[in-house]
């Protein structure tokens, strides 16, 4: 895999990318019977011809915009199987114009948006039928050759050298500039903006607060130091090829005091987690993900990492592996001698995030229309129930509902719905994992949002094919959610996705997703626009993450 091998050395690569996948269901492909495994491969003169060049170009393509939903090997996840035994059934004309159009089950048309030309989406028609180029594995000495540490432990400040309010300041993904941006949330002024690693997916905070984490797709994790005059990357690292989680230790109890000590990156390729001194990023431990799907019992060679949260129970990661549908608590205290509790649930993992208590994971299992509760105070599996086509809640959002009580949420990525279940089973057991209300959206979409202080949940349309319908936001009132949504469109151009509260809870901000972005303010209590930034660094904004709400896990 040249152009992935490339991703090394180049950084701030410039890419689009649009959420959205197949719908086609694509359970693991059962291991070949005997005969299958000795029959001939197709004939070499079946499979269309590239040049190392095309080749080249075709694999960092694959990487940007395929492999997310498709996986590295193209076996399928969110995406159908792609391999070149499945492509070589249909004609190169077929593939083109599925690739340049999309499909009707979700894949975005990759000619259609703009982020492919007609030749390109030849070449990918090419590319796909044939054999899938292996990606090399990464072991912790490649990742030590990547590790810089900027400014070392005992050169950062030991308090603040800004009179900003670190706990209000915003951390804002500029996804194809391959930089972030550090917002102040009062002031709502750029702090800094700076390289980070290419099409950063997400931020997280230390449990103190001090340090952000980013992780790139291309799997480099950089740790922000928000006491700086100038928030900056005082370290950074590469621990994958490919990445798309993080997040770091919390526990301080009769373990020890791990608060801030490890931190953990989730990959996608190779399919492994990694561990890494929490303060400087040193690579420490590399635990493989390739194993058994929890149903079938087959081994899959890639499973990804999705959704990483920090327990707050005990010193553990919960860390759910996307294609074999387990969730796996690292117990962090002792790395010499990991143990793991693997909890089966469903497949096909994606995002997700606490219940209010903070003690159940709600993980959306997209392809299995599903989510799954596990209970990390327990330790194992409680439920899992249908809510609508592909749920994605992001981190979700929990509130309380006049009649069900404590409540939690989630969008989907297939049907523009918000379901509604109950997620107290102490004094709510009747409602517990049950859908209790269901409304429209404007449409597809990606993220919603609310705030303990606020009496509403913000929905993103993102998804939308209708002309203007991914512009719009939606606001439900969660004393009278029945009611409906109020719904305005807020930009003109690009797409509008995700939303993050201020510390205070009266203040939403959202993307205007595009070359040329904006962030949009409002006002929660009123929903009317505040303010709306513009600027030149404000290239294609998506995910924003609030350093109080984030320590403190609060949607
Ligand atoms: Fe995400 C969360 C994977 C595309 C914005 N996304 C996640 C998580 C996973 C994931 C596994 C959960 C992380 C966690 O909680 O630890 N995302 C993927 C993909 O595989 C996918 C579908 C395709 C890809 O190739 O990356 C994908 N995601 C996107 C986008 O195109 C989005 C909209 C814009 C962007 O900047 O990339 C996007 N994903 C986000 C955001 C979150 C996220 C903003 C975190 C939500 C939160 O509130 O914390």
């Amino acid at each position: 895999m040249r152009a992935l091998l490339r991703l090394f050395v180049i950084t701030g690569i410039l890419g689009g990318f649009v959420v959205g996948c197949s719908e086609t269901d694509s359970a693991v492909e059962p291991a070949p019977t005997l005969e299958e495994a000795a029959a001939p491969p197709p004939s070499v003169s079946s499979v269309p011809a590239l040049t190392e060049e095309e080749a080249e170009r075709a694999e960092f393509q694959y990487f940007d915009r395929c492999s997310g939903c498709h996986g590295a090997l193209r076996k399928g996840a969110t995406g159908p199987n792609i391999t070149d035994e499945k492509m070589l059934e249909k004609t190169l004309a077929e593939l083109e114009e599925t690739i340049f159009e999309g499909t009707e089950a979700g894949m975005p048309g990759w000619g259609r948006t703009g982020e492919m030309t007609q030749a390109e989406a030849e070449l990918m028609a090419r590319f796909v039928q044939n054999p899938v180029p292996i990606p090399p594995e990464m072991g912790l000495e490649a990742m030590k050759a990547t590790h810089q540490v900027h400014i070392p432990v005992s050169e950062r400040p030991g308090k603040p050298e800004h009179d900003r309010n670190i706990d209000n300041l915003f951390g804002y993904i500029l996804r194809d500039a391959g930089k972030v941006a550090i917002i102040d949330g009062d002031t709502k002024e750029a702090a800094s903006v700076f390289d980070t690693g290419f099409a950063v997916h997400i931020f997280r905070a230390s449990a103190t607060g001090r340090y952000f984490y980013t992780i790139g797709r291309d799997g480099k994790l950089t740790l922000i130091d928000l006491f700086q005059e100038k928030p900056q990357v005082v370290a950074e690292v590469r621990v994958c090829l490919d990445a798309r989680s993080v997040d770091v230790s919390k526990y301080n109890g009769p373990k020890g005091d791990f608060v801030d000590k490890l931190a953990i990156v989730g990959c996608y390729w190779p399919p492994q987690m990694v561990i890494v001194d929490g303060q400087t990023l040193e690579p420490i431990k590399v635990v493989s993900t390739r194993s058994s799907t929890y149903d079938t019992n087959e081994y899959h060679p890639e499973p990804r990492v999705a959704t990483i949260v920090a327990s707050h129970f005990d010193s553990e990661w919960v860390v759910a592996i996307k294609e074999t549908g387990m969730v796996w608590l690292v117990d962090y205290s002792d790395l010499d001698n990991l143990q793991m509790t693997q909890i089966a649930t469903e497949r096909f993992l994606h995002d997700g995030g606490w219940d209010a208590t903070k003690r159940y994971l709600l993980i959306a299992a997209n392809m299995r229309d599903q989510i799954a509760v596990v209970d990390t105070k327990e330790k194992k599996f409680v439920t899992k129930f249908e809510t609508g086509t592909k749920p994605h809640p992001g981190r979700g959002a929990n509130w309380i509902d006049p009649e069900y009580g404590a409540v939690s949420a989630t969008t989907h990525l297939g049907e523009g719905l918000i379901a509604v279940y109950g997620s107290d089973p102490e004094n709510h057991p009747e409602h517990a994992w049950k859908v209790v209300r269901e409304q429209e959206t404007a449409g597809p979409g990606l993220f919603l949002k609310t705030h303990p202080e606020s009496n509403h949940v913000w929905t993103d349309s993102t998804l939308s094919k209708d002309e203007g319908v991914n512009q719009q936001i939606c606001v439900f009132r969660k004393d009278d959610f029945d009611a409906g949504p109020k719904c305005w469109k807020a930009a003109d151009h690009g797409k509008v996705v995700h939303f993050e509260y201020n510390k205070a809870g009266d203040e939403v901000w959202a993307s205007v997703w595009d070359k040329q972005g904006e962030i949009v303010i409002y006002d929660d209590k009123t929903l009317e626009e505040k303010k709306r930034i513009t600027a030149d660094w404000l290239v294609t904004p998506t995910g924003k993450w609030n350093v109080y709400n984030t320590v403190h896990d609060i949607y």
